[in-house]
């Protein structure tokens, strides 16, 4: 089965506790599951990681290298404005990903209108809150129909 890593950047954790009205009310566990579930249902085994920190984030990247991950889905969070450091693992490891954001980050402040993944992402995702992560996955499970 096609293996698929999500990878939740900084503060996402915090999903479903603060500011539901820019990131939703489901918890980053209710995002996992239905990712889950969802990815199940196309095929897809799914795997979820969230770390807030940036090392561990490229390590886990590598490590999806290592274990011959087809796709990643990421939303790098904060990451998204600042990271070269995680835009260099991903380049590194030449998976294809997709970029997702719950909010519409071009409807926000200047600064998260910068992204370090757009321009080697296959996609991008913005604006329709936990949908995106769905809408990623059935990205994936079509893009492998015709590979
Ligand atoms: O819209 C997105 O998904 C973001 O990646 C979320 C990041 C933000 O820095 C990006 O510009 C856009 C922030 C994630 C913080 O998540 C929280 C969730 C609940 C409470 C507080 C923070």
């Amino acid at each position: 089965m096609p293996q698929v890593l999500i990878l939740h950047g900084p503060n996402l954790n915090l999903l479903g506790t603060r500011e539901p009205d820019v990131y939703g009310q489901q918890t980053l566990a209710d995002i996992d599951a239905d990712c889950l579930s969802h990815g199940q249902a196309l095929g897809l085994d799914v795997v979820s990681f969230q770390s807030n920190s940036e090392g561990s984030l490229v390590d886990r990247v590598q490590q999806a290298a290592a274990d011959g991950a087809d796709w990643i889905v990421i939303n790098p969070a904060a990451y998204t404005h600042t990271s070269v450091a995680l835009r260099d693992a991903l380049l590194g490891t030449a998976i294809p990903f997709i970029e997702v954001h719950l909010s519409n980050v071009h409807a926000r402040e200047e600064f998260r209108q910068t992204s370090y993944f757009s321009d080697r992402a296959v996609g991008v995702i913005c604006g329709f809150g936990a949908q995106g992560y769905r809408m990623a996955l059935d990205v994936v499970a079509a893009q492998l129909k015709t590979d």
